[in-house]
Formats: structure tokens, sequence, C-alpha cells
């Protein structure tokens, strides 16, 4: 099978997305000064738009000081809309900074303060609003500072009554104003809270369960984030799909559990990126590709940029590489010899119930023992990632 050069050049189908506050990351961290100045987001626009993204996303403050009213707030919301409408993007999605202001260290919906609670709800339905008029049907939740450092200080499972409260409410909201938006929870299982509440994809599924409005309620599941809880982004990310939950995704890279690295989609794990490239392409998922990354502190602004093209190349040869994979026989061939395909189908025949089955004393359980030839598909997947199936 031969591999033409591929055009790894992003185009708006591909539906790549990037926050204002990723490219215009001024690289502060807890321990250093910023090493860059702050970015225009007409300048994020135009270069988002040049390089190819599909859209643009954003915060609250990363556009409008919340102190910002009246004219000056229209005219720097004008603004941004004219340069994004210029650089041909869209805003699929927009979220709240509920973690920045003082305000919020003991979080937001689930603050020991009332008052900041009731704060942090209108703070949400202000930019609700905004996310009606950008067109965006995609609203993420960060729960970045729901959470505690001490088991004693907070009552998790009021905590979680009061979560479920809020996003009813906004949910409320959302239905009184015939918004065509969805919310989309990100869990997060630490940094910046000691531990954080919702903090994976099976946290998150389990608690919107059991909402009034759970239809309009789903996840974006970053990938550094499963990863720093030592989990598989895939297997989270496949059981989202399962429960018809993935409305969005922040891909980026981790390096294992440690801090929150939000490296270059791919410059983390890279097989695991290979197969949720993979699973993404074969699943259907029609939602964005959102990278939710940092420009290293170590970059220049020419490094911020080079930096956002790599999220989208890689994402690319990736995709060109699991197509490749996909439609190698040897692949199917050993996908049918592990049982790959057996397993999507009924354990009972139709109309079987377990009180049919044989007894075990007549099931010849040794007879069930047998080789399952996985490694064979994980080399194939190694040497097609590596360009060596030619
Ligand atoms: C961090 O991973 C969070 C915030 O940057 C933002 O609220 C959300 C949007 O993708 N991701
Ligand atoms: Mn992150
Ligand atoms: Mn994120």
């Amino acid at each position: 099978m031969s591999y033409a050069t591929v055009d790894l050049t992003p185009t708006p189908e591909d539906k790549f997305t990037f926050g204002l506050w990723t490219v215009g990351w001024q690289a502060r961290d807890p321990f250093g000064d910023p090493t860059r100045e702050p970015m225009d987001p007409v300048l994020a626009a135009e270069k988002l738009g040049e390089l190819g993204a599909y859209g643009v996303t954003l915060h609250d403050d990363d556009l409008l000081s919340p102190l910002l009213t009246g004219d000056e707030r229209e005219a720097a919301i004008s603004r941004f809309e004219k340069a994004v409408d210029a650089a041909g993007l869209k805003i699929p999605m927009i979220t709240t900074n509920l973690f920045t202001h003082p305000v919020f260290k003991d979080g937001a919906f689930t603050s020991n303060s009332r008052d900041v609670r009731r704060y942090a709800l209108a703070k949400v339905r202000r930019n609700l609003d905004l996310a009606a008029r950008f067109g965006a049907t995609t609203y993420v939740l960060w729960g970045g500072r729901e959470g505690s450092e001490s088991d004693a200080a907070k009552d998790v499972r009021a905590a979680l009554d009061r979560y479920a409260e809020g996003l009813d409410a906004l949910c409320d909201y959302i239905v009184s104003q015939g918004y065509d938006i969805r919310l989309a929870i990100e869990p997060k299982p630490n940094e910046p809270r000691g531990d954080i509440l919702l903090p994976t994809i099976g946290h998150a599924l389990g608690l919107i369960d059991r909402l009034q409005h759970s239809e309009m309620v789903g996840l974006n599941p970053e990938v550094g984030h499963e990863q720093m809880a030592g989990l598989n982004m895939v297997h989270g990310v496949a059981q989202a799909l399962w429960a018809g939950k993935l409305f969005h995704i922040d891909l980026n890279g981790q390096r294992g559990p440690k801090y929150d690295q939000d490296l270059v989609f791919g410059h983390g794990d890279l097989l695991n990126a290979f197969f949720l490239v993979d699973l993404l392409e074969t699943s259907g998922y029609a939602g964005m590709r959102h990278f939710d990354y940092k420009p290293a502190r170590t970059e220049d602004s020419e490094g911020v940029w080079r930096s956002a093209a790599a999220n989208m190349s890689t994402y690319l040869m990736l995709k060109q590489r699991a197509a490749e994979f996909r439609a190698d026989p040897d692949v199917q061939a050993a996908m049918t010899a592990a049982g790959v395909d057996s397993l999507r189908q009924p354990t009972l025949n139709p109309g079987e119930t377990v009180a049919d089955l044989p007894a075990i004393t007549e099931v010849d359980v040794e007879g069930l023992v047998r080789g399952y030839p996985f490694v064979n598909i994980n080399e194939l997947a190694i040497e097609h990632l590596m360009g060596f199936r030619g």
C-alpha cells in the first residue's frame, strides 16, 4: 500500500477550534512571570483564520472584563464579532471564567458562600445570552475551583446538590429563552483545587443522569485531565460516546499523571492520541476538534503560532495514519483473529434468558481457554504510526 503525500493544510471542514486563552496565554506560571505580551482577541481571530481554523472559543473574561457595561461592552463585543466574521471563523462554544477572580476561591456553584453561588449563576446567565448572540450551541462548564483541600470543609453530598441545582437552573433559563444551547461539563481531577468535584468522565456521567434536563447536559472531556487521573482517554471518550454525551472535546497532550501540562495535541502520549483520533473519526462524532493547550512558556510569539499549527497538523497526520490502519487488510485480519468483531454480537440468543444457559458442569471450560493475539494489532498500529507499512 503506497502512501501518497498527504496535504496537511487544515480546512474549515476539519472543525479545528481554539480558545482565546490558549494562543493568548501569557505564560505566567506559579513560579514565573509572564513571558509574552497580552494578545488582542482581534489578532487571535485573524491569525487563527489564516492558519485554517474553523472557529474560536472564549471565556467571558477573555474578551470582556466583568466591569465592562453598556456601550463599552457593546463596542468590545461588536469589534470582536467583526474580526471573527472577517477571518471567516465561527464561535461554536463559549464558557465562563469561574476560577480566576478571588471571589471564586472556594468555587462557584459549590462555594460554601451562598452569595458567591448566586453571583456565579448570574455570571453564567449573562454569558449564555452572549453565547446565543454568537450562535454558540455548546456551553462548557469547567468547575476548576469546585472542590476542596480538606474533606471536612466540603460536604460533598451538599456540593453535588448545589452543582445539580445550578445546572438545572441554567437549563431552565436556556429553555425559557429558547436558546439552542447544550451544556458540556469538563471534568478534571485536581489543580487548582486539591481535589476537584466531578474529577473524571465517569463521575460527571453519574451526575448528569440525575439532572432534570439531563438531555441538555453532556461532556467536554480533556485529554490531559483524564490522563492526570491515570485513566485512558480513549476508554473515557468511548463511554461518553456510548452514553450519547460527547458534546465537545478538549484535545491536548499530557505526559503522565503530573501537573496539567496542556501540551500540543500528540506531544504527550502519541499512541493514545492515535487511537483517540481513530475513535473520533470512525465513531461518527461530528463535533468540534477543540484544542485547549498552552504554547510552552519557552516559546516566543512565532512559536505560539507554530504550536497552534502543530495541533492541527498532528491531528491530520494521525487521521491519515488511522485511516491507513483501518484500511489495511492485515489489520482487519488481526482484528477478526482477536475476536474484536464478535464482541459486537449479543451474548444471549434472541429470546434466551440466563435461566436457559447450560449448567456450568456441562461446559468444557478448558476448551474455552484460548490466546488473543492483541499484540499483532498494537504492532500494526505502531508500524502505521511510524510509517513502516509500505
Ligand atoms: C481548562 O482545561 C478549561 C478552561 O480553560 C475552560 O473553561 C475549558 C474550556 O475548554 N477548559
Ligand atoms: Mn488542561
Ligand atoms: Mn479544557
